[in-house]
């Protein structure tokens, strides 16, 4: 197969099935989903913590069952049946997530265990290649620790700057000094394109035109974004992108790096060891090409094919209709939400967020707050999720957080919200 930057690739078994952006039947998709009938403390679930991860349909947990049953063995190595179906359906997944998110071909989409390790990878690969003494990488007030701890390493050991775009009290980006925070030493911006906390929708193109404009690499946190909606690296122009599988439907332990097929290339390896070789000699070896050149060691194989078969699974209902729907229903939440004696909603607007809504009521612990949820068979989340400084510029240490999918319904909007009713009674708020 030949990607559309014309290299030679080899995968077999990959089929497209790019769907018309229609309203989704969410009864339909529901039933899909197992976990979903069962219940908990007597009640049905109602399971609104899809930014920390999320449910998975039948028709993955089919295709990791029949890979264990009927595949199972290693990649890139066996001449055997076993080993060369299980290293097609391995590339074929490759090649499906590549063309999902708009990429010139899969020799671009490194495996990776998740977006963190997908940063990592930059961070320690690039960056220590080509960081020096007094370059910048500039972030935001608003990323994921996965986005601030390996530059903070990096910084540590490299005495690089750190600099931030702030955010606004409603929850988006400071971007009116941007040209003025993308300095010539700034060598990487990096950003997310959905705050997993306020929800707010970045501008990416706009934030990836400003850091190339100043001559730096783009690194794009897309965690909250490629389960959500259409997303397309060539079209937002970014270098890098990263994104976990176990948030789009797919299993744990698999996610992944997209990077621009030339800096890739240009890279030192992140790990060594077996498959990211083409030779090795005692004192020396040489690399092999990518994609594999990242991936040293046996990888997540039954993981990356069972992402595949999310995928596919995605793009069954249409991410335009996904992300359609998950609008409508936070519109609906934020609105009923409000209704919540001494309930305060961070971030912006319902039109300039996605999936999820974080509050905080009155003076209850947001822990106390998901506990009692719990209660009610409501999952929620509550803590700094992993994003503290935000929650530090808002003078706040934590946060009660509902994140919806394309599962989730009204209904459900409407159980939170009685919940959260009981919650104000029960605290006497
Ligand atoms: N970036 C963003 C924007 C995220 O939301 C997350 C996970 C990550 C990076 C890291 O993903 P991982 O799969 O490598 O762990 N966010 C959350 C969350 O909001 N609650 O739990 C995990």
């Amino acid at each position: 197969m030949k990607g559309a930057c014309g290299e030679e690739y080899d995968a077999t078994m990959t089929q497209s099935t790019h769907s018309q952006s229609t309203a989704l039947d969410v009864s339909a998709i529901r039933a899909d989903f197992p976990i979903l009938a069962r219940q908990v403390r007597g009640r049905p679930l109602v399971y609104l913590d899809n930014a920390a991860s999320s449910q998975k349909p039948q028709a993955v947990l089919d295709t990791l069952d029949r890979y264990y049953r009927q595949t199972n063995a290693n990649v890139h190595r066996g001449v055997h049946t076993l080993s060369e179906e299980a290293t097609a359906q391995y590339e074929a997944a490759r090649a499906r997530v590549s063309e999902f998110i708009g990429a010139c071909c899969p020799k671009e989409v490194i495996w990776t265990r998740n977006a963190t390790e997908a940063i990592n990878l930059v961070a320690y690969s690039w960056g220590r290649a080509n960081l020096q003494r007094g370059d910048r990488v500039l972030l935001t007030e608003m990323e994921h620790h996965a986005n601030l701890v390996p530059w903070q390493i990096l910084a540590a050991e490299r005495g690089i700057e750190l600099d931030f775009v702030p955010v606004a009290d409603n929850g988006t980006l400071v971007l009116d000094n941007l040209d003025r925070l993308l300095t010539p030493r700034t060598r990487l911006f990096g950003f997310t394109a959905m705050s997993n906390v306020v929800g707010t929708l970045n501008p990416v193109k706009e934030m990836t035109a400003a850091g190339h404009k100043a001559g730096a690499l783009v690194l794009l946190d897309a965690c909250q974004s490629v389960p959500h909606m259409p997303v397309d690296v060539q079209d937002l122009d970014v270098d890098f992108m990263v994104f976990s599988g176990h948030k789009m439907l797919g299993p744990t332990g698999i996610g992944a790096l997209w990077g621009r097929r030339e800096i890739l290339n240009a890279m030192p390896p992140f790990m060594g060891g077996g498959d990211m070789i083409r030779e090795v000699h005692l004192r020396e070896s040489r690399w092999n090409e990518l994609p594999w050149k990242f991936e040293a060691g046996t990888p997540a194989i039954a993981q990356a094919i069972g992402l595949g078969a999310a995928v596919a699974y995605l793009e069954r209902a249409g991410l335009a209709a996904i992300h359609q729907a998950e609008r409508d229903l936070t519109a609906y939440a934020m609105q009923r939400m409000s209704e919540v004696e001494g309930l305060r909603i961070l971030g912006p607007a319902a039109d300039q967020r996605g999936g999820l809504v974080s509050f905080v009521l009155g003076d209850v612990h947001p822990h106390d707050i998901a506990a009692a949820l719990d209660g009610m068979a409501i999952a929620i989340r509550a803590g700094h999720h992993c994003a503290q400084p935000l929650h530090e510029r808002y003078g706040i240490a934590a946060s009660a957080r509902a994140s919806f999918y394309l599962y989730n319904t009204k209904e459900e909007v409407d159980m939170l919200v009685k919940g959260l009713h009981k919650v104000v009674e029960i605290f006497a708020l």
